[in-house]
Formats: structure tokens, C-alpha cells, sequence
């Protein structure tokens, strides 16, 4: 078992009376539909029941029999009458389902549309893969977010920006890959959990990238978008606002310029008549080197508008990011902080996007730190859709080389409170578009898979993946359930591995940031690959990412009153508890306030034996994940057991590396000795 099925792996149940309780119902099953998507679950659902109850399930024959499951959409035949009486459809919308038994023996998976069906199938087969009774079944579902995307940094090389898996699915030596069996298998993992978006490009657009919205490589972005199609997935591209000069022959990519949406618009027109349901442009402008709006005197409101009216007339959004920041600042001035620049560059602008234009925000003000404050434009945008976006990829979270299940990071960024409209204001709410009544709205993230056999490299890593799409669709699950999902889908139901592997990824995040960068200070990483312990790494260069430690103390002062006056970009009572170290949670303390090695945490412990003890105790916990994992290795399958061990131990030496770096460095700053003499000198 290379572990490519993922959690798709449909284990037959080998329980009898668990199989025997679920043969009845699904002994025969009627799909009512012939579209591609209504195909794919027609395939799925026959697929799953094969392989997991041992038999193939009959075909539904018309009239549909009083027995078996019947999957299709709401109107589509009488059978769903009786039904539909129960429901109202409209706030189904287009990707909500259910799934019910009714009085009859029959188990319908119905929804408004044919993507709600494959969701509704999806669903069922997760519940047989996990064990859940079916009897009785009343289950109803609509998605939290609107847009559920995933985005890849994959290059037409072939390589990965940021990528810890092998190389790209789509792509190889400047042109798409021959065989796309790969994309569709993928399409198809990314289905299960309801993703409705994806991009194909990296977002630093390069020269090659740039020609994928011309006639040179649109008949193959058809194909594969047909491909994503038939699962329900819309396909975006990543272009370069510089496109018109690129790509164009123009002079200028000015969006004030008519000769330069006239381009756009030339560029839309035959872009839709290659892929019809195309999903709109992924921007990167103005950020690390990009060009931009700004290289014309223009905001970012002129220049995402200028697309987003060139896509408007085909159905298609502009998803603008808002990763925008001086890359090249003097970290000599304290005053200027990367954190302010997304707040400072786009609430002035807020309400003046098009209805077509969703600005996408990293969670943090930085990016992806295993520990940052939720981005204050959460709650600082109120007339501007907005499209959270997540870092599946573990770019500063051990390169899938270290286990860090990410899931319960993420869960505190949707359960933010931003104070926007008063308490309940929650980012999960903000992003969603709910909390200020936007019609677009969602959540987006870098993917963590490539041509690796098992699609992450660590395949405890997939659980990521995974636990992404669960979150984008339902932000209430908790760490614990998706995290339990996962398990049991991917190894099957066995307790006494199931708690090992659940015990591993819950406490993954904790241990992951005790032996790296303290109390949300970040960085400390070697600059480039963003791998490895590396302290000073970039505290004298001019990205903006500094800790400011000198024998007094460390951290960087984003107070209103002293420091660079970030904090105030929160509401009340949010910018309150930030600005003074006295109510500043713990874990973000150095991330917000300059203070002593002294000061004293609300654990009891000073800053220098916090940065001591959690150095210590991290890395011992990373080095007995290797015992956690070696107690289940008969219950694991070999080469899974093997590969997964040879990370654990990778991650047992380098978290050992950090502890050591992080606290000679601090011992040597500080001249504080350990209170319980671990450090040798
Ligand atoms: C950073 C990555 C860089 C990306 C950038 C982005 O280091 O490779 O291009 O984010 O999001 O995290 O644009």
C-alpha cells in the first residue's frame, strides 16, 4: 500500500455484523441522471459498496424499486416527491443535499443540483467507512463557505514553489503532462471533500505560466478543466497583471488604459470559448518584485476592478490577494512593520471592489508562522468579499518532513472573534461573507500534494489535506472528529491504532512550535528554503521579520502606545487585549511587545524559562512520536510504517537541533542560566 487511494481506500468491512447491517440498504442502488457529475457518482458509490461490502450492488432498475438507495436531484423524478415536501430546496442552493431513510425501505441521497448528489454520495461512503449507523439516516447539509478552493504554486517546469512532495500533476518540461489519469484521480480525492475551486499556477506567474491564457496551451486547460468538471470542480488560473506587456506586445499594463482592458477583455473572450465554466483569475500584483497597479500611480481597487470587468460578462471572479508589503524595508526603523501593510493598503478601499472580486487574505498579517494574530482585515473589510487563505503546504511547519496536523491552527483562526459586529463576529463568519451579507465568500489554500506516490510525502500529512476540505465545508467540526474521520478512513476502524494516531496529530502543533520560534515571535528560520533553525537568519535583512533580541530582551512592540501601532488594528476589545503585555495572551506575547527575558507570563514562568522548557520538552516529544508509531507498527501496513518512521526520526534529530540552536542563542543573549541546569557549557 503506497497510500495514493488516500482515505478513498474503501477497506472492505470486516466485521460481520457491522457489513450485514449496511448490505440490506445497499444491496441495490438507482442513480437517476447522465450528466459527467452524476457519472462520477454513479462510479463512486458502485465502487465504494463493491470493495468495502464484498459484493457488487445491483443496478436500480424503472420503475425504481421500494428498496436500495436512490441518489438524484430534486425534480428529476417522482420518486423524490414525497421528499422534497420535507425540505426547502432553495436553501439547499446548489451544493447542499440530504440523505434520509424514509418509512419505506428506501435510503435517498437527494440535492438541488447534480454536485449536491456526488457531495450527498461522498458523504454516505464516509459513513460506512467510519463505522456510523445508517438506520434511520436524517442528514442535512449546506456548506459554510461558499467558495472551497485549493491552490497550487506548481511552474510549467514541473517544480513546486513551496512544494514538499515531489513535483507537479499537471505539469512537466514547460508543457502539461501526457497522461492525465493523475489530474482525474485527484479531481476525485478533492471531491470527497466537496472542494468546488481550484488553481492550477503558481501565483508568481512566470514567463511560461503567463502564455497558459492564450491559444498556445487553452485546448489543454479545457481538458483539464473538463476534468475537474465531471467532479464538480471550477478551474482558475494565476495570471500576471503584466500580462499585456508579457504576453501582449502592449507598452503598458496600466489599468487605467483602454488598450489595456480592451486586452483583458480579448483575453476573457477566448479563454471562455475554450472552457465555458471557467472560474476567473487568481492576482498576485505589487508583492515580492510582482508588478502591479502601483508601477502606474493606481490602487488595487483600479486594477482589480479593470479584470473583474473583463471576466464579469462569462460568470468569472477576480481573486485578489492581499499579500502586499515593502519586501525591501529598512529593519533599522523600528517604526515600519510589515504586519500594518495588507490593513493599511486595503481598508482604505474598502467597498470600492467589484461584486466579482474576492480579496484573498493569508489567516496572519505575516505568513504562515506556526503562530500569528488573525489578520485584523477579518472584521477591517466590511463592504469587500473575502476568501481566507490557508497554508496546507508546510512551508514553516517542518516541510512535511516534521508530523504537524494543522487542523486545530486553523480552527483557531475560524473561531476568532474579530468584534467586527460585536461579540460572535468570528472570522469563520467574516470570511463566509454571512456577517455583513455578501453573496461571495470562502477560503482558499496552498496544497500540499505533488507526484509523490502518496500525493504528501508524509502521509500523515494527508490528514492536512483533508482536514482542509472538512473545515472549508463545515468550520464547526472540531480537530478531534476530523482528525478521527481520517483515521479511520485511511487505516480502517482498529481502536488501538486509532488513539496512537489521533494522541500523534493532536499533539503535533504543540510540539512543532515548543522547539521552534517562542511565543509568536516567528521566523528564526534559515532565509531562502525556510527549513532549519536559523535565529538570525533574516534579522538583518529587509524583509521585515525580526525578533529585535539583545541582552535585555526580544520581541517586536506592535502597541499603540510605543510600538508601530498595529494592535489598533483590531477592534475593541481585541486592540485592547493586545496592547498591553499584561492582557496579551501568552503565546503571542513576543509578536506584539517588546519585553524583558524577566517578564513574567501568565504560566508562572519567565520569558527565558518558557524559551528553555518548551525547547526541552518539545523536542522530547517529537523523539517519542518514533515509540507512538513504533506501538502500532504491526497494525500498519510496511511500507507506510517505514517511510512514515524515517520522518519521525528526521523530525527526533532536527527538533533537537532547534532546541539546542534556539537555547544556546538565548542562553548567550541573556547570560540566564536554566533553573534546572539542562544547558552544558
Ligand atoms: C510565501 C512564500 C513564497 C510565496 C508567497 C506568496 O515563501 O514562496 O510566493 O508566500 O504567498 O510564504 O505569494
Amino acid at each position: 500500500d503506497n497510500g495514493y487511494d488516500c482515505w478513498l481506500n474503501y477497506k472492505y468491512i470486516e466485521e460481520d455484523r457491522l457489513r450485514n447491517s449496511y448490505v440490506e440498504s445497499c444491496a441495490q442502488i438507482t442513480v437517476i441522471g447522465e450528466s459527467a457529475v452524476m457519472q462520477s457518482a454513479r462510479r463512486e458509490l458502485s465502487l465504494a459498496l463493491t470493495s468495502m461490502l464484498g459484493k457488487a450492488p445491483e443496478s436500480g432498475s424503472f420503475p425504481v424499486s421500494d428498496s436500495g438507495i436512490v441518489a438524484g436531484t430534486f425534480g428529476s423524478s417522482p420518486v423524490f416527491d414525497e421528499l422534497a415536501r420535507e425540505y426547502v430546496i432553495d436553501e439547499l442552493g446548489d451544493e447542499g443535499y440530504v440523505i434520509r431513510a424514509m418509512d419505506n425501505d428506501r435510503l435517498y441521497l437527494a440535492a438541488a443540483t447534480d454536485k449536491g448528489v456526488l457531495y450527498a454520495v461522498f458523504h454516505f461512503i464516509r459513513l460506512l467507512q467510519t463505522g456510523e449507523s445508517i438506520e434511520g439516516l436524517r442528514v442535512r447539509q449546506v456548506p459554510g463557505n461558499g467558495l472551497r478552493m485549493i491552490n497550487h504554486w506548481d511552474n510549467m517546469d514541473g517544480s513546486i514553489e513551496r512544494g514538499y512532495a515531489g513535483n507537479s500533476i499537471f505539469y512537466r518540461d514547460g508543457e502539461f503532462v501526457g497522461d492525465k489519469g493523475r489530474i482525474r484521480d485527484y479531481a476525485r480525492l478533492l471531491a470527497s471533500g466537496a472542494i468546488n475551486a481550484v488553481s492550477i499556477n503558481n501565483v508568481n506567474v512566470h514567463q511560461q505560466e503567463s502564455k497558459l491564457i492564450t491559444k498556445q496551451f487553452l485546448p489543454e486547460v479545457a481538458i483539464v478543466a473538463d476534468i475537474f468538471g465531471d467532479y464538480g470542480i471550477r478551474l482558475y488560473l494565476s495570471v500576471n497583471f503584466a500580462s499585456p506587456i508579457e504576453i501582449g506586445g502592449l507598452d503598458t499594463a496600466d489599468p487605467l488604459a483602454p488598450e489595456v482592458s480592451e486586452w483583458w477583455m480579448r483575453a476573457a473572450r477566448d479563454i471562455y470559448r475554450y472552457v465555458p465554466d471557467f472560474g476567473g483569475f487568481v492576482v498576485k500584483a505589487d508583492s515580492e518584485f510582482r508588478p502591479g497597479p502601483f508601477t502606474y500611480g493606481r490602487n488595487h481597487a483600479d486594477g482589480a476592478n479593470m479584470i473583474a470587468d473583463a471576466l464579469e460578462p462569462f460568470g468569472g471572479e477576480v481573486i485578489w490577494r492581499c499579500f502586499v508589503y515593502n519586501c525591501l524595508q529598512d529593519w533599522r526603523d523600528r517604526k515600519t512593520d510589515r504586519a500594518r501593510a495588507a490593513y493599511d493598503h486595503f481598508t482604505p478601499l474598502d467597498g470600492q471592489f467589484r461584486d466579482n472580486v474576492l480579496l484573498q487574505i493569508k489567516n496572519g498579517p505575516m505568513d504562515f508562522q506556526v503562530r500569528e494574530p488573525v489578520s485584523p482585515l477579518f472584521g477591517g473589510l466590511k463592504r469587500t468579499n473575502q476568501l481566507l487563505e490557508l497554508q496546507i503546504t508546510q512551508e514553516y511547519t517542518g516541510q512535511q518532513r516534521h508530523l504537524c496536523y494543522l487542523v486545530p491552527q486553523w480552527k483557531e483562526v475560524f473561531d476568532f472573534d474579530t468584534h467586527a459586529r460585536g461579540q460572535g463576529s468570528t472570522v469563520a463568519e467574516t470570511a463566509s461573507g454571512r456577517l455583513f451579507g455578501r453573496k461571495r465568500g470562502g477560503i482558499a489554500a496552498v496544497t500540499n500534494i505533488g507526484d509523490d506516490a502518496n500525493w504528501t510525502g508524509h502521509v500523515l500529512a494527508q490528514a492536512n489535506w483533508y482536514g482542509y476540505s472538512r473545515l472549508a465545508w463545515d468550520a464547526g467540526l472540531s480537530s478531534e472528529q476530523i482528525a478521527l474521520e481520517w483515521i479511520r478512513m485511511t487505516f480502517g476502524q482498529e481502536p488501538g491504532l486509532e488513539s496512537v494516531i489521533l494522541e500523534m496529530l493532536m499533539s503535533s502543533y504543540g510540539i512543532y512550535e515548543d522547539y521552534t520560534a517562542p511565543l509568536g515571535v516567528g521566523w528564526m528560520v534559515n532565509p531562502g528554503h525556510h527549513y532549519g533553525p536559523n535565529v538570525d537568519g533574516y534579522e538583518y535583512s529587509k524583509w521585515g521579520t525580526y525578533h529585535y533580541a539583545d541582552c535585555h530582551g526580544l520581541g517586536v512592540d506592535r502597541s499603540i502606545r510605543s510600538g508601530t501601532g498595529y494592535a489598533g488594528q483590531y477592534h475593541y476589545p481585541v486592540a485592547a487585549t493586545y496592547e498591553s503585555p499584561e492582557s496579551c495572551p501568552d503565546e503571542l506575547l513576543l509578536f506584539f511587545h517588546h519585553v524583558p527575558y524577566t517578564h513574567m507570563l501568565k504560566s508562572g514562568k519567565t520569558v527565558i524559562q518558557h524559551i528553555y522548557d518548551t525547547h526541552f520538552g518539545g523536542a522530547e516529544r517529537a523523539a517519542n512520536l518514533i515509540a507512538q508509531w513504533d506501538s502500532i507498527a504491526e497494525k500498519i501496513d510496511g511500507q507506510t510504517y517505514r517511510e512514515t518512521r524515517e520522518r519521525l526520526v528526521h523530525q527526533a534529530e532536527h527538533a533537537g537541533e532547534w532546541r539546542d540552536l534556539v537555547n544556546t542563542y538565548f542562553y548567550r543573549k541573556s547570560g540566564i542560566a536554566d533553573e534546572l541546569g539542562r544547558l552544558i557549557y
